[in-house]
């Protein structure tokens, strides 16, 4: 007897490398440099929007990327999407504008959810459906332009991807391309108790430290934002984020003061407050009562100045 096997026909892959296909009929992944065929929606390899590849190219330095990494949960969708949506709407402190029509996404699905009195869904595990973006900044209208690539990607793929390596590509590429990382905890659970926060956000800075060991701009310099989130619901963090790390993080704050040189802990908070709703289609869900940004751009304006230096905002120095 003879078994079936199901063998997938990756056809894409052939393109991988091959020296015959002419350079005009192929393009580079921006993330993992896998090439695709031109009108790829997506690389083949990592899944990463090949729109990143295509916006980069012509550019006169590549764009640096932040990574924002985080338990599933901890608020990484909602924390970024505002943030896009705040920049963009204000301009003493920075100039913003999101680049490609992609990059507008993540924040008009989190600022229609909570004009909606909801919160966006929780992001897809499958790379192809999580939202990048590509974005331009600058100090002032005399200063250089600098763009950036940050993706918004799923907590639970990130854990898979510490717990077993290699799972997803893209996150271990996201992690050694990055200049800067913002890495969030949710304040909320550490004042309740639950110690999961401290454990996943030491798991997140041990890959960090393991990613580039050998790499002499490894993470160990890079700078990392520590940022907890929700804290509406932990007051006791709001005024005093490391007294706090120190306090109810205790693992996360000795592994920081053991292996990194560059971080800093921060809280922030996007709602004022929340309630519960229960309806007979979704269940009960937590819904927020009224939107009061609180803490939400200093990471990020710390994280611009760590990279490209306080005086002068200069291209990100990428690492390879
Ligand atoms: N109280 C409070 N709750 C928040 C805040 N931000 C997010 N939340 C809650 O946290 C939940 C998860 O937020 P998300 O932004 O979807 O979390 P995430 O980190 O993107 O999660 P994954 O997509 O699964 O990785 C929301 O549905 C809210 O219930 C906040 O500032 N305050
Ligand atoms: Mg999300
Ligand atoms: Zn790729």
């Amino acid at each position: 007897m003879t078994n079936t096997v199901w063998q997938p026909l990756e056809s894409s892959r052939w393109l991988q490398g091959d020296q015959s296909i002419p350079c005009d009929q192929s393009i580079p992944c921006y993330i993992c440099k896998s090439a695709n065929s031109r009108d790829a929606e997506y690389c083949h390899d990592c899944s990463a929007p090949m729109a990143l590849a295509r916006q980069a190219a012509g550019q006169h330095l590549p764009p640096g990327m932040i990574a924002v990494v985080g338990a599933s949960g901890v608020g990484k969708t909602v924390y970024l999407g505002l943030l896009m949506d705040m920049l963009s709407r204000q301009t003493e402190r920075m100039q913003f504008s999101a680049r490609g029509a992609f990059s507008v996404n993540l924040q008009q699905t989190t600022i229609s959810a909570l004009a909606q009195c909801q919160f966006p869904s929780k992001t897809c595990n499958e790379p192809d459906r999580w939202n990048w973006v590509y974005c331009q900044v600058r100090r002032n209208a005399s200063s250089p332009t600098i763009e950036l690539i940050m993706p918004d990607m799923a907590g639970e793929s990130i854990l898979e991807e510490m717990d077993h390596r290699n799972t997803y590509r893209v996150i271990k590429e996201v992690l050694k391309k990055s200049s800067a990382a913002l890495v969030l905890i949710d304040a909320g659970q550490l004042c309740d108790g639950d110690q999961g926060q401290d454990y996943f956000a030491m798991k997140i800075l041990s890959y960090l430290s393991e990613v580039e060991p050998s790499s002499k701009h490894g993470w160990s310099e890079r700078p990392i934002a520590l940022v907890f989130t929700k804290v509406d619901q932990a007051e006791v963090c709001r005024d005093d984020p490391a007294g706090f790390a120190k306090t109810h993080a205790a693992l996360l704050w000795q592994l920081c003061q053991q292996r990194f040189s560059n971080y800093r802990f921060f809280a922030a908070s996007v709602v004022g407050a929340c309630a519960w709703h229960e309806s007979a289609t979704q269940g009960r869900r937590r819904v927020p009562l009224r939107v009061e940004p609180r803490g939400i751009i200093e990471p990020f304006e710390w994280l611009m100045e760590q990279t490209i230096g306080p005086k002068k905002w200069r291209p990100f120095a990428l690492s390879k």
